[in-house]
């Protein structure tokens, strides 16, 4: 996995897209470094998902512009998919993914910060899907998990216009949770996803599932995904510890994911 470092600290994870020299761009080497790296994460340690991009200047700026310059219709609908593939495999990642998003993010780079959980970025990142100006659409996700986060006016402004706003910008619409100095960033989010990892990791996974399903659905259907995602927290062990933590005025509780 030469274009991603993995590193665990305590029960969080840390990926880091690692390809510096094109500013992390995804080729389909990249891809399949992160496709293998999420299989790796050890899913009874690890209760939280950090990725981001190597140095101090990009995220990931976007899909690798050349390898994708020649490939023929049928190369670029399995480039598509083997994007898609991993980019859905970290939106239903079993545990929450943070992107912390530490400078440009765009095209491919503003899809994977999409396919996370919670974006949170430094104040040089840059966010944008220039992919009309390449002459395609966005192609990993963009224009349905953008007009899905912000409005669908203001997506659809985005992706035709392509044009990058910054941390500010993206902060106002919501396309990110909070803007920090860049030194600042990896700091803020191991603490929030610390306060993740200190939750019962199975009510946790269930928020998780029943928020992502249930979005897809109307609210009746949701509502029954909700039921059954509650109903399985209960007879485990986090649910009794947790209930008994409260009522016998415990602060300490001891979640061990069964
Ligand atoms: N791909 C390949 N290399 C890239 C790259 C990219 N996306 N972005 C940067 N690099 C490389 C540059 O070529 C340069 O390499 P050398 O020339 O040094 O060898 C190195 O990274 C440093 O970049 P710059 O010299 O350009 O650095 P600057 O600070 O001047 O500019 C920049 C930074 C991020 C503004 C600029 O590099 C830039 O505009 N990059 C391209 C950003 C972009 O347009 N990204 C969107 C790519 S399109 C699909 C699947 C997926 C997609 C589409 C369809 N299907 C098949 C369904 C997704 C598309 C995209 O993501």
């Amino acid at each position: 996995m030469s274009n991603v470092l993995y590193e665990v600290k305590g029960n969080i994870g840390i990926l880091t897209i690692s390809r510096e020299k094109a500013l992390n761009a995804l080729n389909s080497e990249v891809l399949a470094d992160i496709d293998a790296a999420l299989d790796a994460v050890d899913l009874d340690v690890v209760r939280c998902l950090i990725i981001t991009g190597a140095g101090q200047k990009s995220f990931v700026a976007g899909a690798d512009i050349g390898e994708m310059s020649t490939l023929t219709k049928a190369e670029g609908e399995a480039f598509g998919k083997k994007g898609n593939d991993v980019f859905r495999k970290i939106e239903t990642f079993p545990i929450p993914v943070i992107a912390a998003v530490n400078g440009f993010a765009l095209g491919g780079g503003c899809e994977i910060s999409m396919s996370c959980d919670i974006r949170i970025c430094s104040d040089n990142a840059v966010f944008g899907q220039p992919e009309t100006g390449l002459g395609i659409t966005p192609g990993f996700g963009g224009t349905q998990r953008l007009a899905r986060l912000v409005s669908p006016g203001m997506a659809k402004q985005l992706i035709y216009t392509a044009r990058n706003i910054k941390a500010d910008e993206a902060y106002r619409i919501g396309l990110v949770n909070a803007v920090y100095p860049q030194e600042e960033l990896m700091p803020a989010a191991e603490k929030m996803a610390a306060a993740i990892a200190k939750n019962a990791p199975i009510a946790v996974r269930n928020c998780k599932k029943a928020i992502n399903d249930g979005l897809q659905v109307g609210m009746d259907e949701a509502v029954v995904i909700e039921e059954k995602l509650f109903g399985d927290c209960f007879e485990t062990h986090d649910q009794v510890e947790g209930m008994s933590a409260f009522l016998e005025k415990r602060k300490e509780k001891n979640f061990i994911n069964k």
